[in-house]
């Protein structure tokens, strides 16, 4: 048997909370009634409100320098889905698991999504990985993959999407990602345009593959690791290849994933208004795509992109339908902690999001009021609804504090024992 979080230990942590929670509800249930805005709807948004944990973001990550691995990291995609289990028992805000193959390569995918049944998980988009060689490979990504110059290596590509999309029928999936690193380090090294042109031959045969009821996201990112250009860099060319490809593409946007300072939201509002927004991998960032926890550095982004997405929600924007989805790398903390975290800050930016009264701020834009617009905005942002999202899990039979109730059950320490470290775990990124 090992070590599982029972439902009477959390309960014992909740009783020794409740008294506060509900002071701290009613007082904010009071002030938000004074704004025209009823608690109850806040609470039912936030219980409603869910996004996907990524598989590798369970173990410890690493830089190109080094990776500090944890005590109990997760050994296999069993472990992983434990470890989502936690999460999503504590946080209630996570019900899903987004794997990444061939990391996440099993025999047995039945058993896999049973142990994911276990609980209560289900799975997200598959994302693929032609940025890596699998072990046993025949020809290597090293230049390339889906947009290689060599038609055996595209082909080789191809298949392997192919394969993820086999496997996410499997799991009970309906979308793929695409990320590719193919790019260029040098002038003079690739075409730009050829590069492109082999991007939409090798997409269209996996787009052409798709199950009737998929879609397959396109994830653009400015740089790294090819460092002069990369063929999917931005979101022009990924709604340029998405919208050539057909309404099953679309593009998925990794906050990471831009130059510092990029008004992400804009670009979440215009894909939104093209109807070609697939969904999001969320992390936070300071410099570049630093894959650090949501809401850690600049909460007021992840706000103003949540500000567009429920504005789009609200006014039932055509074809609106995002995937949530975290992509982080935790090379400094206790994964399971961080996942907790990041999906308590990304549901705050929801509920705050929620706050604002469309109308009035229709109203005051009309008026070209700035400040009145801008007062708007910055009330729901201060606003502390933590009393929102933890009335919310306790609701759904989670935690009060989960990160306190995480360290209080010995998770760790139990996994530490039974999950002794064998050299092989490996965190995915690197
Ligand atoms: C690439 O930086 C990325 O954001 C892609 O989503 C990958 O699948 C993921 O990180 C993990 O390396
Ligand atoms: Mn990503």
């Amino acid at each position: 048997m090992t070590f599982s979080i029972s439902a009477d230990f959390i309960g014992a942590q909740n009783r020794k909370a409740e008294a506060a929670l509900a002071e701290d509800y009613a007082a904010l249930g009071r002030q938000l009634e004074r704004r025209g805005v009823d608690i109850e709807k806040m609470t039912a948004r936030a219980m409603a409100y869910a996004v996907a944990v990524p598989s590798w973001g369970v173990g410890t990550g690493g830089t190109r320098f080094a990776r500090f691995p944890g005590p109990g990291e997760p050994r296999n995609v069993f472990d992983k889905i434990d470890d989502c289990g936690v999460i999503h028992q504590l946080g209630r805000v996570t019900p899903t698991v987004s794997p990444h193959i061939p990391w996440d390569k099993v025999d047995d995918y039945s058993a896999l999504r049973q142990k994911a049944a276990s609980h209560d998980l289900t799975f997200d988009a598959v994302n693929s990985n032609s940025f890596q060689d699998a072990k046993g490979q025949k020809l290597s990504y090293k230049f390339g993959s889906l947009t290689h110059a060599d038609p055996g290596t595209r082909a080789q590509a191809v298949e392997h999407n192919l394969e993820c999309i086999e496997i996410g029928r499997k799991l009970g999936s309906s979308a793929l990602t695409v990320w590719i690193a193919d790019g260029s380090n040098f002038p003079g090294q690739s075409n730009l345009n050829a590069a492109f042109d082999r991007y939409m031959a090798s997409l269209r045969e996996i787009y052409d593959a798709l199950p009737k009821d998929w879609s397959v996201f396109l994830e653009h990112k400015l740089y790294e690791p090819a460092f002069y250009s990369t063929v999917i860099s931005d979101w022009g060319s990924s709604f340029m290849a998405a919208s050539e490809l057909g309404p099953k593409a679309k593009c998925l946007v990794d906050l990471g994933h831009h130059a510092p300072n990029t008004n992400i939201e804009q670009i979440v509002a215009r894909l939104i208004r093209a109807q070609k927004l697939a969904g999001f991998h969320f992390n936070d960032s300071k410099y570049g795509d630093d894959d650090l926890d949501s809401g850690s550095v600049d909460p007021f982004r992840l706000f103003l992109v949540f500000n567009e997405l429920v504005d789009a929600e609200l006014r039932k924007a055509p074809g609106f339908n995002p995937a949530y989805m975290i992509d982080q790398s935790h090379n400094v903390t206790d994964p399971i902690e961080s996942l907790i975290q990041s999906a308590n800050e990304i549901q705050r930016a929801y509920v705050q999001a929620s706050l604002i009264d469309r109308a009035v701020l229709a109203a005051v834009q009309a008026e070209s009021d700035v400040l009145g617009g801008h007062l708007l905005v910055k009330q729901a942002f201060v606003t502390d609804v933590s009393p929102v999202l933890a009335e919310a899990r306790r609701r759904k039979s989670g935690a009060i504090d989960p990160i306190a109730t995480y360290r209080a059950s010995g998770y760790r320490r139990h996994k530490a024992e039974e999950r002794p470290d064998s050299g092989t775990a490996s965190a995915g990124i690197v």
